[in-house]
């Protein structure tokens, strides 16, 4: 993608990690801190439970219905599909996002339940534990383990153990890092 009018664009922050590891938490005070800056900036997160294809996976999630493992998969990534537009426009336009899980969740959660991993890759390229159905510690471990093999240098790991102000400080600064960058022109790609 090539930034509009030479504009600055907005960052696209992700924040990704095991269930209950405080990313939305986490999320809503770095919105509050980078307004507080006077960046523009939205959160989002994913599944975006609001639209019809975001019910059907929370009807999944909280086992009011059943599908097969390819076609949720798939559900979650069409989920992202019909906000991505959206998401480029708001970027373009220099709003930075800060969305709590995206395509990343897709390939270790459903690669953690045994679907093959490539496929996994493929199909979601762009694109306490309570009662939901993977907050289990097991399947954690499992997603733990996708993640690791995911992990590319665009990541930044923070460790979720930390006290929550700790973690807090390292992610601002991080973010903070990025969203100068992104307004000096770091180029937005796929
Ligand atoms: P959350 O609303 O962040 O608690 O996410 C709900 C659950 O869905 C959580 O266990 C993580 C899982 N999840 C999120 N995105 C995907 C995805 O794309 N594919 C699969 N299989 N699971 C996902
Ligand atoms: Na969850
Ligand atoms: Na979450």
């Amino acid at each position: 993608l090539k930034d509009n009018d030479g504009g600055s664009r907005g960052a696209f922050i992700v924040l990704e990690g095991l269930d209950r590891s405080g990313k939305t938490s986490q999320s809503s005070k770095l919105l509050s801190f980078l307004e507080g800056l006077g960046h523009p900036t939205e959160l989002w997160r994913f599944p975006d439970r609001t639209t019809s294809i975001g019910q059907m996976i929370s009807a999944y999630l909280s086992n009011q219905s059943q599908l097969d493992d390819h076609t949720i998969h798939l559900l979650y990534s069409a989920n992202r599909w019909e906000k991505s537009s959206l998401m480029e426009t708001q970027l373009k336009s220099g709003t930075t996002l800060v969305v709590d899980r995206y395509s990343y969740s897709g390939v270790a959660f459903s690669s953690a339940k045994g679907l093959d991993f490539e496929w996994c890759k493929k199909a979601a390229e762009r694109g306490g534990y309570g009662g939901e159905r993977y907050e289990k510690l097991e399947f954690q471990r499992k997603v733990a383990e996708c993640y690791q093999a995911l992990r590319d240098p665009s990541w930044k790991i923070i460790d979720g153990c930390q006290p929550m102000e700790e973690i807090q400080k390292q992610l601002q600064e991080i973010v903070l890092d990025h969203v100068s960058a992104c307004k000096k022109g770091r180029p937005l790609s796929h």
